[in-house]
């Protein structure tokens, strides 16, 4: 077994679905929570360990690891025996890499210009080509199913199944039958559940500090 992860970690963040990874890989690991209501997210202490101020993060062996999509990759590699990552030499290893990237590059920054109302470039120009590719990408995808791999969960869908919920929640993308169902059969696991459970106590311990 490795020596213990460090996980940075704000509830109700993107560092849920990090929460929610590490339940499915049933490890151990070291949670340091920092209070946002409270700004310690952008203090000395912690921009001395992250400059960018942002949770997810992991500190492991003396290297900081950031960006959810690397944070993923990194823990499902690391615990192979949980399952959530293809091998290096199977077919599905593509396809993994793929979405995950796909969410990082192209999915997350379509749905944060759309958010913020800012006017894409040209299809040709930007990165992401238009946000309604990305969404039909993930929308056909999901219509194979189950899982992002067909019938393979992996660490892919706890990142997509927390994402979508969320951006389905902010009307960001449309309800369909393939999202919704998708969100549902992910967030209803049990992982998903205990992530929600620490988040539920750690917000009301901020709320309380804060005050
Ligand atoms: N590119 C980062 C984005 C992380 C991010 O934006 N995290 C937000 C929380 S959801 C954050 O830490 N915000 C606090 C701040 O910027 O002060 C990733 O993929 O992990």
């Amino acid at each position: 077994m490795p020596d213990l992860v460090t996980l940075y970690h704000s509830p109700n963040t993107r560092s849920t679905g990090v929460l929610a990874l590490f339940e499915e890989l049933g490890v151990p690991f070291d949670l340091h929570p920092l209070n946002m209501k409270a700004g310690e997210q952008r203090g000395p202490a912690y921009l001395a360990i992250n400059p960018m101020g942002k949770v997810p993060a992991l500190m492991h062996r003396g290297q900081l690891i950031t960006e959810q999509v690397a944070i993923y990759i990194y823990l499902a590699d690391l615990y192979p025996q949980a399952g959530l990552a293809p091998a290096l030499d199977s077919p599905l290893r593509g396809p993994y890499l793929r979405f995950l990237a796909f969410y990082g590059s192209c999915f997350e920054p379509a749905a944060m210009d759309r958010a913020a109302k800012r006017e894409p470039t040209s299809q040709m120009a930007s990165p992401y080509g238009s946000f309604d590719d990305t969404v039909a990408t993930i929308t056909n995808r999901l219509r194979e199913g189950p899982y992002i791999l067909g019938e393979q969960f992996s660490a892919a869908d706890v990142l997509w199944g927390l994402a979508l919920m969320w951006m389905t929640s902010f009307k960001l993308v449309p309800e369909t039958a393939e999202v919704t169902d998708y969100v549902k059969r992910i967030t209803s696991r049990p992982s998903f559940a205990r992530a929600r459970e620490r988040d539920t106590a750690l917000a009301a311990e901020h709320e309380a500090a804060a005050a």
